[in-house]
């Protein structure tokens, strides 16, 4: 039997399992579109291509699995270029097929041609042009397979509509390819090494980041706490990996990271780094970050290794699998000795007593820190939560506390305003059972505000929490803190009304302006069945503290109040880091 392109196309997305594709159509990708009218496949029809990676996106963090998204050539397909750069810098798995003009007018400037797989090169793990039907499924299946092996990252199949339209016969279609041979199993040696080098430890601390959940190594990684009795921090991409509650967690390191968090990094002498790439965000400072401790970094690609810190021990392995073989190594010599690491683990209770996270409530203005622990204690910690860009997105990782993998949805390397609520309908999608929460900032949710429509269609229920400050807040953070409080061009108090807006899109839409309001606000919203959108009026001018200005030392944090009188003695002889400034 006679198969054509994009038949080829549905039977192979199909053989990976895939379960639904979030699309948008066009000219170039007609015979698909007509491929997927006549078969049984869930498509969900977003309203701008953007919307589509990102839920692509969102689908892929919070089931594990490739997210796909389909969309047409030219401006349907640049429309994803920012939400592809965004799955790079994060590392998630997802195919983006995008229609091409057919093969004989590739170059020509047709209408509705742009050199998309040019276009993505810098930001695709890799990209295929089809120019065969013959290559089409073999391409397809190289292209989930280079998605989720290794480092994960977006790949892009750029599908030339005569290459939909050409015909096959069915014993013809290859689905095999070349894989590269896997990565090889870290070296015994630098397993015992690197025991050897947690036995030693009297100030250890454990950075873990995203690594950890793409690899899927959370239990290995709670195994790894539980029996080397270590600290932990991990970075915005990997929070959810350690429950947030246990007494060993520090929250998280970095610019907006919490006191003791970047305290123990920079007072400690080992550190053993899992799945994370000493992003700038974390560092900030590279030589004064860690500057006393030996490294062991293990992550799967070796590029990051020794990039931007270097490591004393490195091992390129899954996160999985090195976590388990330490644990093994551990398990085989006995328990690691916990006198040696008492007076640390005194000094870092000492750090979270002294500047614990906080903020101050007030009776008047409802307080964005406020609104987030509220959340959290209405969904007792069990929601899925999507973030935008901004403080938002700092006091979501600040103040829910995060128990369980994949349960923190968040633009981590671009930082990409109006990734959050498709994600989140992505995340939905993944996980219909959950209770999904944008946290939004007011700027961020304009972005991508249109893909209500789409949620509202298809009853995907996302609940959004907009703490609405009237500014693009956090640019106004730092114009107060570094242009003298010159705010030019924040200012986004012209707004629509949000509550209209849901309204006018089928959803539900409510409103909370002071603290009294609060908790029937968010709790009405929680029970409100469908989309609901949660107009929260916050303090406008709130800042996210601790903050580590861009360039200084971790240690070297503005805490927004004054430092109390310092009781805890240094434990170590050299210097103590508490006695660096403070502003
Ligand atoms: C697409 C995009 N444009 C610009 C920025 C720069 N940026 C970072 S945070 C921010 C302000 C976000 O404001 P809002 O969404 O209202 O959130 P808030 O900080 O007030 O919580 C801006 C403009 C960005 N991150 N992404």
């Amino acid at each position: 039997m006679k198969l054509t392109g994009s038949q080829v196309l549905l039977r192979t997305l199909r053989r990976e399992n895939v379960d639904v594709i979030f699309g948008y159509p066009g000219g170039v990708v007609l015979p698909i579109y007509d491929e997927l009218y006549k078969e049984e496949f869930r498509h969900l029809l977003v309203r701008h291509e953007q919307g589509a990676i990102h839920a692509a996106d969102g689908y892929a963090r919070a089931s594990g699995k490739v997210g796909v998204c389909l969309v047409t050539s030219g401006p349907g397909a640049t429309n994803t270029v920012t939400g592809i750069a965004n799955a790079y810098m994060d590392s998630i798995p997802v195919v983006i097929f995008t229609g091409q003009v057919p093969t004989g007018l590739i170059g020509s400037d047709a209408f509705q041609e742009v050199d998309i797989t040019g276009i993505t090169r810098p930001c695709t793990k890799h990209n295929f042009l089809v120019r065969r039907i013959e290559d089409l499924a073999s391409t397809i299946h190289e292209a989930f397979h280079i998605a989720r092996s290794g480092r994960p990252g977006p790949v892009l199949v750029d599908l030339p509509r005569d290459v939909s339209q050409a015909t096959i016969e069915e014993e013809d279609i290859r689905d095999d390819f070349n894989t590269l041979n896997g990565l090889e199993k870290p070296q015994q040696e630098d397993i015992a090494k690197a025991v050897e080098m947690i036995r030693a430890a009297r100030k250890p601390v454990i950075v873990s980041g995203g690594g950890v959940l793409l690899g899927k190594a959370s239990e290995e990684l709670r195994e790894f706490v539980r029996r080397t009795g270590f600290p932990i921090t991990s970075t915005l991409m990997g929070l959810g990996a350690y429950p947030g509650s246990d007494p060993l967690w520090l929250g998280m390191p970095g610019m907006h990271g919490t006191y003791y968090a970047n305290m123990a990094i920079t007072g400690c002498d080992l550190l053993v780094a899992v799945g994370m790439r000493f992003d700038d965000r974390v560092t900030s400072k590279v030589d004064a970050f860690a500057p006393d401790a030996q490294i062991i970094h293990i992550d799967i690609d070796p590029v990051s290794i020794d990039r931007i810190v270097r490591s004393h021990l490195s091992i390129v392995s899954d996160a999985k699998t090195a976590l388990g073989l330490l644990n093994a190594a551990l398990a085989a010599g006995g328990p690691v000795p916990v006198e040696r690491t008492r007076e640390w683990m005194e000094q870092i209770d000492a750090w979270k007593k002294r500047v614990p996270l906080r903020f101050s409530e007030e009776t008047d203005r409802i307080k964005p820190q406020q609104v987030i622990r509220k959340l959290y204690e209405l969904t007792k910690g069990e929601a899925l939560i999507a973030t935008e860009v901004g403080q938002n997105q700092m006091w979501a990782a600040q103040y829910y506390t995060y128990d369980h993998p994949h349960t923190f949805i968040s633009s981590g390397g671009l930082g990409t305003m109006g990734f959050g609520f498709p994600a989140a309908v992505g995340a939905q999608v993944a996980c219909p059972d959950k209770t999904v929460v944008d946290i939004a900032g007011d700027g961020s949710i304009q972005m991508n505000i249109q893909e209500l429509a789409t949620a509202v269609q298809y009853n995907i229920p996302v609940k959004i929490v907009i703490l609405n400050n009237q500014y693009l807040g956090m640019v106004r953070q730092w114009q107060q803190m570094f242009y003298g409080r010159r705010y030019s061009h924040t200012d986004m108090s012209y707004a629509p009304d949000f509550v209209k807006i849901a309204e006018a899109y089928g959803a539900t839409g409510l409103r909370a302006s002071r603290p009294e309001e609060l908790e029937a606000v968010l709790k009405k919203g929680l029970e409100t069945p469908g989309v609901v959108v949660m107009d929260i009026r916050v303090e406008k001018e709130e800042c996210v503290y601790p903050m580590v200005r861009p360039g200084a030392s971790i240690a070297d944090m503005e805490l927004g109040v004054e430092l109390p009188a310092d009781k805890a003695a240094p434990t170590n002889g050299g210097e103590d880091p508490q006695t660096r400034s403070f502003n």
